[in-house]
């Protein structure tokens, strides 16, 4: 065991506790003796200071050609590759995940990284010809301002990096609050950041809770812009705040995603999908596959396919290379899942497998739950409709393609979804009529690539979408400007066409 860390806050380029010197402790999921972290509860102060610095260092950075600020982004994913097994490590103790699903984080981190530093010398703007005369219309992104990032435990390193580094690129200045529950994974890739050379102030960060610091930076006056991944509680509170203080703001939060298994498909290769879409990270994306949604004619045979693989998985720590279902976050995503399967209960569904907390031997000091298969699971039940963020998968049957679209898109969410069939047709009426913002064809719900847009419709999120190029038009504004080289005043809005 080694000793726990030390994190501070980081604001204007300098390392620090919190004003008031309170801090807290994250600990390992899956042996929550282990104090993997110490990290400042910080407050309202600590955010003032950090949003002056940010604000200060925004009039600079906005002016630094796009390609130089490109080129730091590209000096950290230089760093990040350096760094990748320590911080997969790292990111294994402090948040669970096993540790090639940890390395997969840090990847998306990386190819994050490379990706927007190319963004650097495109930021494409469009010209336009105007209607009148010697006169030349164009269109330039121009950077919004101070951005709070708000980013969530389940991706501790990926999430920040999706939504800092198009944001440094575009030429805003940041202030990142990661959750605290993976607040050693985040001091960590700010300490990269430091090092890779960003000037004072362009980025910051704040550590604490949700409530006392997040809310800080949603209300203050010196933001201009917050991107949030997490709940849709928190999500809904967010956006409000942001909506009653004139903030741009763009929300990431929850899925209830589906797997549609249909009577035609390779029964093999969606047996795999659907375990890495329910099980992997635990259940704990926001595209984890919750439902699996299953043809009548394959029901049977699949859902026996399924319990075989299901009872073999392997429940541990992160760092044991044998682990394929890691821990719950904390005591009270556990809870949580437990209260789920309470209802499913109630409800008349029947545990086909798991269903309870997971507690034998080492298992005992972690926040271990079962991989769970739900049975008899019809559209309308809170089992089938609320995110439990956890290993748990309901099947429901259906008689047809038709059935099966309905249920997928019957709920407030939509984020991922996934049709396994072979038949062409019904993938691209799927690919049609599926009310998400991403669709897989014979693949799992899980797994978005850092260069295509990522987001979901309904309540999933607010209309943006993060990662690909149209991240661009989350940290950036338009500016439409024209340009008059005739000479004499040209009125516009004065019809004296004949
Ligand atoms: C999330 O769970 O918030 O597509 C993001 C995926 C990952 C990202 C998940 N690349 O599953």
């Amino acid at each position: 065991m080694t000793a726990p860390q030390t994190c501070q806050n980081y604001i204007n380029g300098e390392w620090l506790q919190a004003k008031s010197a309170a801090t807290l402790e994250s600990r390992n999921p899956a042996d929550n003796r282990q104090i993997v972290a110490t990290f400042p509860r910080s407050d309202a102060v600590d955010v003032d200071k950090a949003v002056a610095a940010a604000r200060i260092a925004y009039k600079t950075w906005r002016l630094v050609p796009a390609p130089a600020r490109a080129e730091l982004v590209f000096r950290l994913g230089e760093l990040l590759r350096d760094r990748k097994e320590e911080l997969a490590q790292l990111m294994s103790q402090e948040m669970g995940k096993p540790i090639t699903e940890a390395r997969g984080d840090v990847q998306e981190g990386i190819d994050c990284a490379f990706y927007n530093a190319g963004e650097g010398r495109r930021l494409f703007g469009q010209t336009t010809p105007s209607e009148m005369p010697n006169k030349f219309a164009m269109t330039v992104r121009m950077p919004v301002g101070v951005c709070a990032l708000i980013t969530p435990w389940n991706f501790p390193i990926a999430i920040p990096c999706w939504k800092a580094l198009p944001a440094l690129v575009c030429g805003n200045t940041i202030i990142l609050k990661p959750a605290e529950d993976t607040p050693a994974c985040a001091t960590f890739l700010v300490q990269l950041m430091h090092e890779a050379g960003f000037p004072p102030g362009v980025v910051n960060l704040v550590h604490g809770i949700g409530a006392e610091v997040g809310a800080a930076l949603v209300e203050h006056p010196g933001i201009d812009l917050v991107s949030f991944t997490g709940s849709s509680e928190t999500g809904a509170y967010v956006g409000a705040t942001c909506g009653r203080t004139h903030k741009r703001v763009c929300l990431e939060m929850g899925g209830k995603n589906a797997q549609i298994v249909m009577d035609d498909a390779d029964l093999e290769l969606a047996l795999e999908g659907a375990l890495w879409g329910a099980f992997g990270t635990t259940g704990q994306r926001c595209t984890a596959t919750s439902r699996l949604i299953l043809h009548h004619d394959i029901k049977e045979k699949f859902t026996s396919m399924l319990l075989e693989r299901t009872a073999a998985l392997q429940i541990g720590a992160g760092n044991n290379p044998s682990t394929e279902i890691g821990p719950l976050i904390n005591s009270k995503q556990l809870q949580r899942v437990s209260h789920y399967l309470e209802i499913a209960r109630a409800e008349g569904v029947k545990v086909l497998i798991g269903g309870e907390i997971a507690k034998d031997g080492e298992l005992q000091h972690g926040y271990f739950f079962q991989p769970t298969i739900l049975n008899n699971v019809t559209p309308q039940m809170r089992i089938a409709t609320e995110e439990i963020f956890g290993p748990v998968v309901a099947l429901i049957e259906v008689d047809s393609f038709a059935d099966a679209i309905a249920i997928l898109n019957d709920t407030p969410y939509g984020l991922s979804s996934s049709i396994y069939t072979r038949d062409v047709n019904r993938a691209f009426q799927a690919m049609r009529d599926i009310e998400a913002g991403i669709t897989y064809i014979n693949g799992p719900t899980i797994g978005a690539e850092v260069h295509l847009p990522f987001g979901g419709v309904k309540q999933t999120g607010n209309g943006h979408r993060e990662a690909g190029t149209t991240v661009l038009d989350v940290f950036t504004e338009w500016k439409t400007v024209y340009v008059d080289f005739s000479g004499s005043l040209q009125r516009a809005q004065i019809d004296n066409r004949t």
